[in-house]
């Protein structure tokens, strides 16, 4: 069994993508804190020996390091046979939700999250681009999710656990969530499935719990 070592911070929705799926496949890992609050990413150390993107997740094991998140949910797949969709249609269609959420669902809505409900500050223009562009994923993701269970239909798959990274986290992002009916019961779906955890649960975090700095 490889020894699963997750460089992470428990405020990341891009982590937990990654910590969900090594859960929910039962394999042994353990996570690795990265002081990302405290700027550990952006400096040399980071970017010279763990990834030069300056960026967590990576997963690390038998001396390897994979990074990005989609990346590390297909190997994981492709590993445990599992999540990854059956036929070349499956897997096409998992692509393209992960390529989707990595480009419009996530980012937009992660850096929403990190100006108004982490740093609590930003230009205003660019807080009401971001929650446009964020509104305007989210209704995709819900009008897809009217006639789905999942993604891909009925079963779950690392394209469900890819989009839904921070649909568990309670800061203030001004979205309001009582408008994505089928978005609230797809990410309910997915924390009932057994084995799931909240990030908070499966990462340290890097904020301080009471005052969020
Ligand atoms: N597409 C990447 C995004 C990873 C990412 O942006 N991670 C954030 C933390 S949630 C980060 O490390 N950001 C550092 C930066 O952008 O400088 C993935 O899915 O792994």
């Amino acid at each position: 069994m490889r020894d699963f070592r997750l460089y992470c911070v428990g405020e990341s929705g891009n982590c937990f993508k990654v910590a969900l799926m090594l859960e929910l496949c039962g394999y042994a890992w353990q996570p690795v804190f990265v002081d990302f609050f405290g700027g550990a990413t952006r400096g040399g150390q980071y970017r010279e020996e763990i990834n030069e993107l300056g960026e967590v997740p990576t997963l690390e094991f038998d001396g390897k390091r994979l990074t990005q998140s989609g990346v590390i949910l297909t190997y994981l797949a492709n590993l445990s046979g599992k999540y990854g969709g059956k036929t070349e249609d499956e897997k096409l269609e998992i692509l393209r939700w992960m390529l989707f959420d990595n480009h419009k669902f996530t980012s937009y809505y992660a850096t929403l999250r990190w100006m108004v409900g982490l740093q609590k500050t930003g230009d205003p223009a660019v807080i009401d681009f971001l929650t446009k562009r964020a509104l305007s994923a989210f209704s995709i993701v819900d009008k897809h999710l009217r006639a789905r269970a999942f993604l891909l239909g009925d079963e779950p798959t690392i394209a469900d656990f890819s989009l839904a990274g921070y649909q568990y986290y309670e800061e203030e992002t001004g979205i309001d969530r009582s408008a994505f009916a089928n978005l609230n019961a797809w990410s309910q779906r997915i924390a009932a499935l057994p084995g799931w955890k909240h990030p908070y649960e499966l990462m340290p975090r890097g904020l301080d719990v009471a005052t969020n700095k």
